[in-house]
């Protein structure tokens, strides 16, 4: 499918998706927003690709956030329904079954970050800046981010970043726990990339159940989120993958996984 604000490369089990509307630093608007929806979904469904990765093009943003300009005119209606089909782009990512990597290479602003934090980790640029600017716009986070930052660092440092509107640099993102691992800005996509890779040569089902296990546990408490690990673990002995993985270990051989 051909996209008007979005770029899709595949090679060897890795899908690069490129947000391309750097004149706008890559904002979100409802046509972009559509075309995520429907480009995830496909990659989803996609049984050659294994992982994503998701950046934005040119060398300023990632994403710098909602369209404001879209925004400024909508109703309580419209804003709702802007909101809910914003939040259908941050689900449908953490429903995926195949991990995806945001390579945060500028701005990752409101919406931006939102972004970014659906996905299942953040690579950034040492460029990076992020922070949630909507209360300067007299507004919250509406992507999902009061609830998955707050999740991913603690109640605090949320607080601090989604009250002040201020931003914070690549390095203090690594160091609050919002990013993975700062990189050279013309290392960040490679590096990317070989992470996806690395997880594209191994067992996807392990990978998929793992991505399940890991983001429907953390709604569950401890002795339930075991369980639910233990009846995933115990599917995957049904698999080929598994007999593979296994069997290639006892023969001393590479494993070439199926995703079966
Ligand atoms: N929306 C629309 N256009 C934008 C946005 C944006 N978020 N960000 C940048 N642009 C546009 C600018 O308007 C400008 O366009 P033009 O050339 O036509 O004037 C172009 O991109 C370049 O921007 P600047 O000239 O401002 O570039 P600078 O390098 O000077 O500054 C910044 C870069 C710091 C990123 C600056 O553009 C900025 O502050 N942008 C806004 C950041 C922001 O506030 N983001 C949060 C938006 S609100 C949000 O995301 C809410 C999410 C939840 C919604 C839920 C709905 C219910």
């Amino acid at each position: 499918m051909e996209f008007k604000n979005l770029l899709v490369e595949k090679d060897n089990g890795v899908a690069l998706l490129t947000i391309n509307s750097p004149r706008t630093m890559n904002a979100l608007n409802s046509e972009v927003l559509g075309e995520l929806e429907c480009a995830l979904f496909e990659l989803n469904l996609d049984s050659d690709v294994k992982a994503v990765v998701l950046t934005g093009a040119g060398d300023k943003a990632f994403v710098a956030g909602a369209d404001i300009k879209e925004m400024s005119t909508m109703s309580s209606h419209e804003g709702h329904q802007f909101g809910l089909k914003g939040q259908r782009v941050m689900m449908l990512i953490e429903k995926m079954t195949k991990p995806v990597i945001a390579a945060v290479n500028g701005y990752a602003l409101g919406g931006g970050l939102e972004l970014a934090l659906a996905c299942d980790f953040i690579y950034a640029s040492e460029k990076a800046k992020v922070g949630f600017p909507e209360v300067t716009l007299g507004i919250m986070p509406g992507f999902g981010g009061t609830q998955n930052l707050a999740r991913l660092i603690g109640p605090n440092k949320a607080n601090e970043l989604i009250f002040t509107g201020k931003m914070i640099n690549a390095a203090k993102a690594a160091s609050w726990g919002i990013v993975n691992e700062v990189f050279a800005p013309e290392e960040l996509l490679d590096k990317a990339k070989e992470c996806a890779a690395l997880i594209a040569s191994v067992g996807s089902l392990g990978v998929s159940y793992s991505k399940n296990a890991i983001a429907n546990g953390l709604n569950m408490g401890k002795e339930d989120g075991f369980r639910y690990e233990a009846s995933l673990f115990g599917v995957l002995f049904s698999t080929e993958d598994q007999k593979e993985g296994m069997g290639a270990f006892v023969d001393k051989r590479k494993a070439t996984f199926k995703g079966k």
